[in-house]
């Protein structure tokens, strides 16, 4: 492929980043406007760049007529949340959607990687009207707390920087930080947890007095 069937081929996948940022950032703030609280803090997105598909081509042996089917994350959105469980609440929300279909899901949090990395995958498929008809294409939705983030962020650029050299403590250190961020997280969910209780309970005696 040459520059310029490399832009028309990722043209719909730009669309497509683009389109679910918007969709994503809009759920955001219907969802804020709603209820006070959302459990999106914010929403990046990015179409891998031309270097990186050809190397995960290579990786995963699929030929260039299938990098369409056999590389699901040319387009990639990510979520960031404040808490685990909104996580679960924006996986939930996504699975919900109309214009959008669950391929499959891949749950890094549970199961987290040998890295350390955690992460809740979406694979879908999503529908992209083109001047030619309608295309559609699969894109990644990573949803993560920002603890997750932190980490991922920078173990990917040490990863990026040092590539497959990283020094074994560096990369058992890695892994060590990963537990200090999940540690993180448990703990704020847990404060989180303690907050909401006692607002309820604030709640409810008001209201018994209130209708005394
Ligand atoms: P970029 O720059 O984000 O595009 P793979 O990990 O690619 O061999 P698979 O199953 O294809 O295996 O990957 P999956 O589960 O879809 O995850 C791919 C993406 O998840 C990566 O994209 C990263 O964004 C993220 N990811 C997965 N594992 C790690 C990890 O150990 N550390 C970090 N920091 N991120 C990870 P790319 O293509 O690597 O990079």
């Amino acid at each position: 492929m040459d520059g310029r069937d490399w832009g028309l081929f990722l043209h719909p996948y730009e669309q497509a980043v683009e389109e679910l940022k918007v969709k994503l950032k809009t759920l955001r703030t219907e969802l804020k406007n709603r209820e006070a609280y959302a459990p999106i803090e914010f929403v990046t997105g990015r179409v891998k760049k031309i270097s990186s598909i050809l190397e995960k081509a290579k990786r995963l042996s699929v030929p260039m007529e299938k990098i369409d089917t056999g590389i699901e994350d040319i387009a990639g959105i990510r979520i960031m949340c404040q808490f685990v469980d909104d996580i679960h609440r924006v996986a939930a929300l996504i699975r919900s959607r109309k214009d959008l279909k669950l391929v499959y899901e891949k749950d890094y949090i549970t199961n987290f990687k040998d890295s350390g990395y955690r992460s809740y995958h979406m694979i879908i498929e999503y529908p992209v009207q083109t001047a030619i008809g309608l295309k559609n294409v699969l894109a990644e939705i990573q949803i993560r707390t920002l603890a997750m983030n932190f980490w991922a962020t920078i173990e990917h650029s040490l990863n990026y920087k040092y590539k497959e050299s990283l020094p074994e403590d560096v990369r058992n250190r890695l892994k060590k930080a990963a537990e200090a961020a999940s540690v993180l997280d448990t703990e704020m969910s847990s404060i989180r947890n303690e907050i909401l209780d006692a607002q309820r309970d604030f709640e409810e005696k008001s209201n018994m007095f209130s209708s005394v």
